[in-house]
């Protein structure tokens, strides 16, 4: 079976588990474990902030910055389908007591679509407090949220008072899309959650970044949600080995993508321009036949939506069996959509 589910699904290379097997180690509750300490450091490095903060998974680096950053009561606006208020198990309204409001349509928007959603000051209302926005976006196709729109956003952001948090779970990829360097997608930004277990290829970990005193705060929630862990060195040299070794080859992913895309696309069904690793699938009929057709011939794709079926490359799909994967994809399209479009 090909597996193009998600990035989330590669195994850790050999290099990888060597690197893993060797690391030094010590209780990170304690503050001792030096691989956590370097993987902090060189993570804090690339994004361009003063420190970063070594958590268990992305939905925990999102669920930190918005305790960081809120009360009860308080609104987080998104754009439509951001996972952190899409796929983390209503962890904002549990955890931090906020509530979401979605500027735009589709994932991304601009500073006047952020404009008409910002309340204003009043008893009444939520106080809107954080912007989050999310690069790449995962339920927008991976697609890679134009910086001149996130410093536009930034600016309105600025002046109603709020604070920036970026899920860049995937922001490796928009940084090899875009050309930007990870510095600068995160700069506009208090806090960014960075995931080291997407299309880097660790099997575990994400880190949030930010300031000294963010990060302070972050640990003792990151504790409080059980987050405090042990000789994680083991796990940080994954992470480390995925940092130094798995990002420049993202641009073999995004080139993976784009000919299955274009494969699927010749096909009979809607794909929108692949831009990074995502491929997404609009069909006139029901998600689950090209998940069935899909696997019948070998390759495990999932539905996004009813109609929407999601592709994701990565590192496990070796270069030689892109062809294989998008003549199959492409095969199980043409069977599908011929058939009598199903009701949604
Ligand atoms: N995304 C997963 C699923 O949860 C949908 C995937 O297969 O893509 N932010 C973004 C943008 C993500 O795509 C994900 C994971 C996360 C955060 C959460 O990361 P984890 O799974 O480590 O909690």
């Amino acid at each position: 079976m090909i597996d193009l589910r998600s990035d989330t699904v590669t195994r850790p290379t050999a290099a990888m588990r060597e690197a893993m097997a060797r690391a030094e180690v010590g209780d990170d509750v304690y503050g001792e474990d030096p691989t956590v300490a370097r993987l902090e450091k060189l993570t804090a490095e690339i994004t361009g902030k003063a420190a970063a903060l070594f958590v268990p998974s992305g939905t925990m680096g999102n669920q930190i910055a918005l305790l960081c950053h809120t009360q009860r009561g308080d609104e987080v606006i998104i754009g439509e389908g951001a996972h952190c208020a899409f796929y983390e198990s209503g962890a904002g309204a549990a955890w931090s007591g906020v509530q979401f409001e979605i500027a735009g349509r589709g994932g991304l928007f601009g500073p006047d679509e952020l404009k008409e959603v910002i309340k204003p000051p009043h008893y009444y209302h939520p106080r809107p407090r954080v912007v989050a926005l999310e690069n790449t976006h995962n339920r927008a196709g991976g697609r890679v949220f134009p910086q001149r729109d996130v410093l536009a956003i930034a600016e309105v952001a600025r002046a109603h008072g709020l604070v920036m948090h970026l899920d860049g779970a995937r922001v490796w990829n928009a940084a090899v899309a875009s050309g930007l360097s990870i510095a600068e997608l995160c700069a506009p930004f208090e806090t960014a959650s960075v995931c080291y277990s997407k299309g880097l290829g660790a099997p575990v970990g994400s880190a949030i970044c930010g300031d000294a005193e963010t990060i302070v705060r972050a640990r003792r929630f990151r504790k409080m949600l059980g987050g405090g862990m042990r000789q994680i060195g083991v796990l940080a040299a994954g992470a480390l080995h995925a940092l130094e070794h798995h990002r420049a080859r993202l641009a073999e992913d995004h080139a993976a993508a784009r000919v299955i895309g274009a494969a699927i696309r010749e096909a009979g069904a809607s794909v929108p321009e692949v831009e990074t690793n995502i491929v997404q699938v609009d069909l006139p009929v029901a998600a689950d036949e090209l998940v069935a057709a899909a696997r019948a011939r070998g390759v495990l794709v999932g539905a996004s939506g009813a109609r929407r079926v999601r592709v994701v490359t990565h590192l496990d799909l070796p270069a030689a069996r892109v062809a294989e994967a998008a003549a199959a994809l492409a095969d199980a399209t043409r069977e599908v959509v011929t058939r009598k479009a199903t009701p949604a």
